[in-house]
C-alpha cells in the first residue's frame, strides 16, 4: 500500500517529531511515500539538492496521485497540507486527518465540514496510532 503522509513544513515545524513518529507506525503498514515531511532539516537538504519548489510542488502531486491512501497531521496549520488533501479528495482516495484539539488553532472548516474527511480528534500518539491502523485496516 502507497501511503501519503501529509504535514505542515512551511506552516511550522513544531509537530516535525510527532510526524516522524506517526511514518514509523504507517511504515510497519506500507510504504510512505513523503519521508522527508518527518525529517527534522528537510529545507536545508533540499536547499542542497537544488530542488526548486516547482520540482517540489510537480513530485508532491506525482505521489499523491499514486498514493492508495492520505493521512494528514492537521493541528499546525498548513497551505500545502491543505492543497494536497482538497486535490486526494478530488481524486476519491480515502483521507485520514489527525487534529490534536487542545491546540491553539482551530481546525479549518473545510477539513472539518469536509464528508469524504475522516477526523479523528487525540491528545497523545498510542491513539493516533489505533486510529490510523483501523483506518489502513479498512481501506486495505
Ligand atoms: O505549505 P507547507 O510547506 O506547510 O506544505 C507542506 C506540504 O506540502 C507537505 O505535506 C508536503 O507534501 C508538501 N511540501 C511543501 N514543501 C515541501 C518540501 N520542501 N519538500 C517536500 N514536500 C513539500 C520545502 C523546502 C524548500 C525550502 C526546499
Amino acid at each position: 500500500m502507497d501511503i501519503f503522509f501529509s504535514g505542515s513544513i512551511r506552516g511550522g515545524r513544531d509537530d516535525v517529531d510527532l510526524y516522524a513518529a506517526l511514518i514509523d507506525c504507517l511504515e510497519t503498514h506500507g510504504t510512505v511515500l513523503t519521508e522527508h515531511v518527518g525529517t527534522e532539516n528537510v529545507e536545508a537538504v533540499e536547499q542542497e539538492q537544488g530542488l526548486t519548489d516547482g520540482d517540489i510542488h510537480d513530485q508532491d502531486v506525482t505521489w499523491l496521485e499514486q498514493a492508495d491512501v492520505v493521512v494528514a497531521e492537521v493541528t499546525t496549520p498548513s497551505l500545502g497540507v491543505g492543497y494536497e488533501l482538497g486535490r486526494a479528495v478530488a481524486w476519491e482516495k480515502p483521507v485520514h486527518c489527525l487534529y490534536r484539539p487542545d491546540s491553539t488553532h482551530d481546525l479549518s472548516a473545510m477539513i472539518r465540514g469536509n464528508d469524504a474527511v475522516t477526523i479523528t480528534e487525540y491528545d497523545d500518539l498510542e491513539e493516533a496510532e489505533a486510529a490510523l491502523e483501523d483506518f489502513l485496516e479498512r481501506n486495505r
